[in-house]
């Protein structure tokens, strides 16, 4: 495939002027003395209006298919930028290029001016923007819905060395790429109570009295597919009372009086939870939830509806994606509208919902798997416990006619927990799906054979495995030039929409001019994010430096821990030896902890402290250096991705579901360093063994260490270089003034058994960095071997992703050209 030719509707000749116009016109400023900000904005506005014909020119061609429909609820997207996205998408990079430069700008500073829409925590959100992202290029018919949080997650910033939160007001100065449709309100019920009535034919019917209302307006961000020749909609809710406010309470002069309720309304659609971990029994949260599910479920029924068919042939026509159990109370919700509304027998309505539904696992860890109080979740909806009762009680008749005799196995199965009366979600979206799946082989087979085995006994061939996927668009195209240019000039441009052609770059590893231009490359890259640094933090780092880098979020199962020992041993070794034979590393790392997870904190405050150490040690400053990449998010992944050579990946064995950072570090060249989790032994299949430094415990491993009852201190004590950076951690050397810091982070290690076996794998961890260090000092070794892994990355593209759930799961094909 060629470059994608512009299409005429972009009208790039006129592009400077309609900059200028927007300027003027919707953001009413002055054209002098010439702004950044005002500029981007108007050039925004500009490809929003190309966008928007776009839409529309292809709209139709959508709409007379008459094909099945996928809608992919989640809670969170984490798009990050939109505008060089679009313009990549679109073709439109040279002509933007242009007017950015005859306006006195060059557009990549234009770019820097848009804020990231954090609308995510991590990996999920993360994950669905890439599957908008490849629906659009793969022509998959389907929608993204979510919420339009007023804020996103929450900006970083270090102060004193400790994470401090700020709110990410991410809209406050206007956001060009939200559309809001104000004409298609949806009123959402909550709380008021179930009553019983008789219908005029004599049946007894449910209906919702006594709610309170809000509006559910629809904002839709549009995202082009690559070659810009079908768009996707993002359909996100932003809450609005019904009622504006009290007039009552006004006229009294009880102004505040009179917002309330307009506020309660609001508060809806106001914040991001910053949790990566779900949260539990809060009710705004649940309340989050059904917004989303009920504003969603009104618009694909009117779809449904405007269409034709009847209910009989819904599932033919819609499919439904639960990203993780946040949407799942969408399973009852459908149940109540076809039953109460639509008047449907309870059957034939749940033969509907479970041919509608599919949800996706994306954690294994036991206290992330959401449950809600039974008395709250019926406060705020009470109609949907009864209908949660009643889908629970004929379901454990299936599993006694099964299991005839077994209350131990219908007390684990059920969706309310007899014992705890907490509504089980995970069971709910199991019970109302046709399909559940985990996002890599490793994390599939947990879920079947540990987490939900005896769900796999009761419904065979229902759990299925669709390995994630990153879109190459946005992580490789994008974010890195200097390697696509150079990836383009050998192979051809096809890889961008089909990335098994990055296969045809395995020769070019044994060509040592090649290895010079990716080499050169990377050091590209790696300058670049050095003046990001510098920018960004003040500090200098030294490009012809081996980056190790680790961004992510900051959680202990990921063990940026294990990642400080590394490097204080290493210190050590280097003030022991200040000729030892290793390449002088830069050692990266950021990532957000939840403003709640103390101990994610404290490693946080870890890091900064051995960074200032480290950093001032004259002995071994020119050999080490290590900084913490404050507020790490999507924008900056695209600076720090692409000038990696080391990716850090080293999960405790069986906790990570998946990873996708781990394969856009690969895509762009790193070598992976990590443990036998998540995706990355897929990963390590694909770019084989002898390119990747695996380590440490497998998952069966971990399982059995754990259960033979590990003992931390006997490690410890067998290993000195571990007893060494542990004691110097325990005793302040790197806080002196604090002394007793982190005791709570080696209390946990030494006196709580090490859960996440920290000290098991540390050994190992250290004798696959010295296998990194031996590499890297073989320069042409090391970049073959980089080669290697960007060539064999293409099973990880997220269209291939999407193209296996439209298959086996949504049973929808792509769209014709
Ligand atoms: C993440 C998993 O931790 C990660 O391994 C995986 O790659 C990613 O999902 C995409 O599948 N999980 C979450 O981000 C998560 O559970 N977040 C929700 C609580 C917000």
């Amino acid at each position: 495939m060629a470059k994608p030719a512009a299409p005429d509707f972009h009208q790039l000749e006129s592009l400077g002027e309609d900059i200028k116009r927007y300027v003027l016109s919707i953001l009413g400023n002055d054209l002098y003395p010439p702004d950044p900000f005002r500029y981007y904005s108007g050039l925004a506005y500009a490809i929003r209006e190309r966008l928007i014909r776009m839409w529309l020119a292809t709209q139709a061609s959508y709409y007379d298919s008459m094909s099945k429909r996928v809608y992919y609820l989640s809670m969170e997207f984490l798009p990050g930028r939109f505008l060089m996205n679009y313009i990549t998408n679109m073709g439109m990079e040279d002509g933007c290029r242009q007017a950015a430069a005859d306006l006195g700008f060059s557009l990549d500073d234009l770019a820097e001016e848009e804020r990231d829409a954090g609308l995510g925590n991590g990996g999920l959100g993360r994950l669905a923007s890439c599957y908008m992202d490849s629906m659009a290029t793969q022509r998959i018919p389907g929608y993204g819905y979510g919420i339009l949080y007023d804020y996103g997650l929450f900006h970083q910033r270090i102060v004193n060395g400790w994470q401090e939160e700020e709110a990410d007001n991410w809209r406050r100065h206007g956001s060009p790429w939200v559309i809001d449709r104000v004409e298609h309100l949806y009123e959402v019920k909550f709380y008021g109570r179930s009553e019983a009535y008789t219908d005029p034919q004599g049946v007894l019917r449910y209906r919702w009295a006594e709610a309170d209302t809000v509006m559910a307006m629809p904002c839709d961000i549009l995202i082009p597919g690559h070659g810009g020749k079908h768009v996707t909609n993002m359909r996100l809710w932003a809450a609005a009372s019904s009622t504006g406010f009290s007039l009552r309470d006004f006229n009294q002069g009880d102004f505040l009086g009179a917002m309330q309720s307009k506020i309660h309304s609001e508060n809806i659609s106001k914040v991001l939870y910053p949790n990566d971990e779900p949260i539990q029994g809060k009710e705004l949260r649940l309340r989050q939830q059904y917004f989303l599910v009920a504003a969603t479920l009104r618009d694909i029924i009117r779809r449904h509806k405007k269409s034709g068919p009847g209910f009989d042939e819904f599932p033919d026509q819609v499919a439904i994606q639960l990203n993780d159990t946040h949407p799942t109370i969408a399973v009852a919700e459908l149940m109540r509208i076809l039953v109460d509304e639509e008047f449907l027998g309870w059957d034939e309505a749940w033969a509907i919902c479970r041919r509608t539904f599919a949800y996706t696992n994306h954690t294994v860890l036991p206290e992330a798997l959401e449950t809600w109080p039974a008395d709250l979740l019926g406060r705020v909806l009470p109609r949907h416990l009864e209908i949660i009762a009643e889908i629970d009680r004929r379901f454990l008749l299936e599993v006694a006619a099964a299991h005839p005799g077994d209350q131990g196995r219908q007390n684990r199965l059920a969706i309310i927990d007899p014992a705890s009366r907490r509504v089980r979600m995970a069971h709910l979206a199991i019970v109302g799906s046709h399909k559940v799946n985990g996002v890599a082989r490793l994390h599939s087979d947990i879920l079947r054979e540990k987490v939900f085995p005896e769900f796999d006994a009761l419904y065979p061939g229902k759990f299925t495995n669709v390995t994630n996927g990153i879109t190459p668009r946005r992580w490789l195209l994008q974010a890195n030039p200097a390697l696509s240019r150079l990836i383009t000039a050998r192979i051809g441009p096809d890889w961008t929409t089909d990335l098994d052609r990055l296969a045809e770059l395995l020769p070019l590893a044994e060509d040592p001019d090649f290895r010079k231009d990716w080499r050169a490359a990377k050091r590209e890259n790696k300058k670049r994010l050095a003046r990001y640094v510098l920018r960004k933090s003040g500090m200098g780092i030294n490009p012809d430096t081996l980056f190790d880098v680790q961004v992510k979020r900051m959680h202990e199962y990921k063990r940026q821990f294990l990642n400080v020992l590394h490097v204080v041993t290493l210190y050590n070794r280097l003030r022991r030896d200040p000729h030892l034979a290793v390449p002088p590393r830069t050692v990266l790392i950021g990532g957000k902890a939840a403003p709640g997870y103390f101990m994610a904190k404290r490693i946080i405050r870890l890091i900064t402290a051995v960074a200032e150490t480290v950093n001032a040690d004259d002995a071994v400053r020119s050999r080490l250096r290590v900084v913490f990449l404050p507020n790490y998010c999507v924008s900056q992944a695209e600076k720090v991705i692409p000038a990696a050579e080391l990716s850090q990946q080293i999960s405790t064995a069986g906790m990570e579901a998946s990873g996708t950072g781990n394969m856009k570090f690969a895509l762009n060249g790193a070598l992976t360093i990590g443990t036998l989790d998540g995706a990355n032994i897929e990963i390590m299949e694909a770019v084989g063994r002898e390119n990747i430094f695996i380590f440490g415990l497998t998952a069966k491993e971990v399982e059995a260490t754990r259960a033979a009852g590990y003992d931390p201190g006997r490690r410890v004590a067998a290993d000195a270089e571990l007893a060494e950076a542990l004691d110097m951690i325990g005793r302040g050397y790197f806080t002196p003034s604090e002394p007793d810091l982190f005791a709570p982070i080696l209390d946990n290690l030494l006196r709580h058994g090490d859960y996440y076996l920290v000290t098991a794998d540390y050994r190992a961890c250290l004798e696959a960095q010295d296998a990194v260090n031996a590499l890297y000092l073989d320069p042409e070794a090391w970049t073959a071997a980089s080669i290697r892994n960007t060539a064999n990355m293409g099973f990880f593209s997220s269209d291939r992703a999407v193209l296996e759930y439209a298959k086996n799961i949504w049973n929808i094909e792509p769209l014709g050209e």
